[in-house]
């Protein structure tokens, strides 16, 4: 007899929707039929939809901070708000800081995560110290123990890669078949315009967004791709904010090169305007992260890219900072420049109820294209498919139960996160998700979460489809 059936669903995958019924086995999907027989428990979804547990590619959970910052979601609350936002995977990042050997990184965040987690999880690696052991021994090591994929920075005095050094991890990740995620932002550039700023004494966290303008990225972007096409390798340009960068990857993958993208829901639901706050003032800080948001006209861009194709995945970065707090946006030097303000907002509880309001309530993309960029395409590009992304015979049963009418304002009051606001307060979507389930559980349902700290495994990864698997 089966554990659990899902009756009354429209199931929606990739690549279409169907009504049917769901039989889950064993944490499995066993049975997708007219009629699947009894089962132990019964779950009646009649107008709901049947999706694909979210995967979000990109979050930062207790990422260590410099200058007495803490992040205000560990491993425990951010998973609980990964779920309570119709999540079942996420991949949050391990940082190796300089000095520090990859491997021991590694093993500081299982153990931070160790019993913590309410969905399955599993790390990507943040190469900020590239040393010959590290891309000699320690990183080829670890892409063979399932750690697939890593990410650098073109910017962040305590994280920067020169072109010697992106070239040369971008070489090692062709020859170990590992998919490099690189935030493209140019460093000088940004320490040149934050100067500027700071000496005509234009400080307050607005200002954050004149100092990394498109320009900024665009050339980063560039050279990315560039560095990438030499050495022959994928990439993906993680959080891209507009029109400029994306017309770069555009170019990219018109003349063929295997590059890939990312989006997030600050690029399609705020402004730099935002970042104003209500009159230049501190309030602004809620909105600081990096690349920036941008204008009207970079919304209607990644419309069209999330429509037809120069995205692939539709991540959170997810990065929160406490604002009423000296270790969060408050920092100290904080409201004295910009340049203090920790960079990141929270978002991993609103991700998919953006998109989906936003995207397939207002008619911009289809409910296919939804479950492509928030599920399937995240689990390909990741090595994890076709365990996870898509609702099929003998995939882990992780799946989402969706009201596509239910009107939902967005605020602080309903998120599971540990951050004290959200960006998106007041925000009105249309679709939210019901309940959760995680590999046949039932870890959220309707307002409460439901699993426990634990629930969540650890997930090895295989090579990205990338690479052609
Ligand atoms: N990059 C991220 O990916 N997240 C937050 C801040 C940053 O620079
Ligand atoms: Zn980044
Ligand atoms: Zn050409
Ligand atoms: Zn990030």
């Amino acid at each position: 007899m089966l554990d659990t059936a899902i009756r009354n669903a429209t199931i929606v995958t990739a690549a279409d929707r169907t009504k049917a019924e769901i039989g889950i086995k064993d944490g499995r999907i066993i049975a997708i039929a007219e009629d699947i027989g009894p089962a132990r428990e019964e779950i009646d979804a009649t107008g709901l939809l049947a999706l694909p547990g979210g995967i979000d590619a990109h979050v930062h959970l207790e990422q260590p901070q410099g200058g007495g910052v803490v992040m205000a979601d560990g491993f425990e609350s951010g998973t609980r708000s990964a779920a309570a936002g119709g999540n079942t995977t996420v991949l949050p990042f391990a940082l190796q800081q300089r000095g520090q050997s990859l491997r021991e990184a590694v093993e500081a965040y299982h153990a931070a995560a160790k019993g913590k987690c309410y969905v399955d999880t599993s790390f990507h690696l943040i190469i900020t110290d590239p040393t010959p052991q590290v891309l000699g021994q320690e990183l080829p090591a670890l892409v063979k123990a399932g750690y697939t994929s890593f990410k650098v920075f073109m910017t962040y005095d305590d994280m920067v890669l020169n072109d010697a050094q992106l070239i040369e991890v971008f070489d090692l990740a062709r020859r170990e078949k590992a998919m490099v995620m690189v935030h493209a932002e140019g460093y000088d550039a940004i320490r040149y315009m934050a100067r500027r700023l700071e000496e005509a004494g234009k400080t307050a966290p607005y200002y954050h967004a004149e100092s990394r303008p498109q320009s900024v990225e665009r050339e980063a972007t560039h050279r990315a791709i560039s560095h990438a096409e030499l050495t022959n390798v994928p990439i993906t340009i993680v959080h891209v904010s507009g029109r400029e960068p994306m017309e770069q990857i555009q170019w990219a993958k018109k003349h063929g090169l295997n590059i890939f993208a990312e989006t997030c829901p600050q690029y399609i639901a705020l402004t730099a305007e935002d970042l104003k706050g209500l009159d230049m003032d501190f309030e602004g800080a809620k909105y600081v992260c990096s690349p920036p948001p941008r204008d009207l006209d970079s919304q209607k861009a990644i419309w069209e890219g999330l429509r037809d194709g120069t995205f692939d995945i539709f991540s959170s970065d997810h990065c929160p900072f406490r604002f009423d707090d000296p270790k969060g946006k408050n920092v100290q030097g904080a409201r004295s420049s910009f340049r203090w303000v920790p960079n990141g907002i929270p978002g991993i509880e609103t991700r998919l109820p953006i998109l989906f309001s936003e995207g397939v309530s207002k008619g911009r993309i289809s409910l296919e294209r939804f479950v492509a960029l928030t599920a399937t395409n995240p689990a390909k590009l990741f090595g994890l498919y076709p365990r996870k992304g898509s609702i099929a015979v003998g995939a882990d049963a992780d799946i989402t139960l969706w009201d596509p009418s239910r009107e939902v304002v967005i605020s602080q009051a309903l998120m599971h996160h540990d951050c004290d606001y959200t960006p998106y307060e007041g925000f009105e979507v249309t679709g939210w998700p019901v309940r959760t389930i995680l590999r046949g559980q039932t870890i959220f349902c309707e307002g409460d979460v439901i699993g426990a700290p634990g629930t969540g495994a650890y997930l090895e990864r295989g090579t990205s489809q990338a690479f052609g698997g």
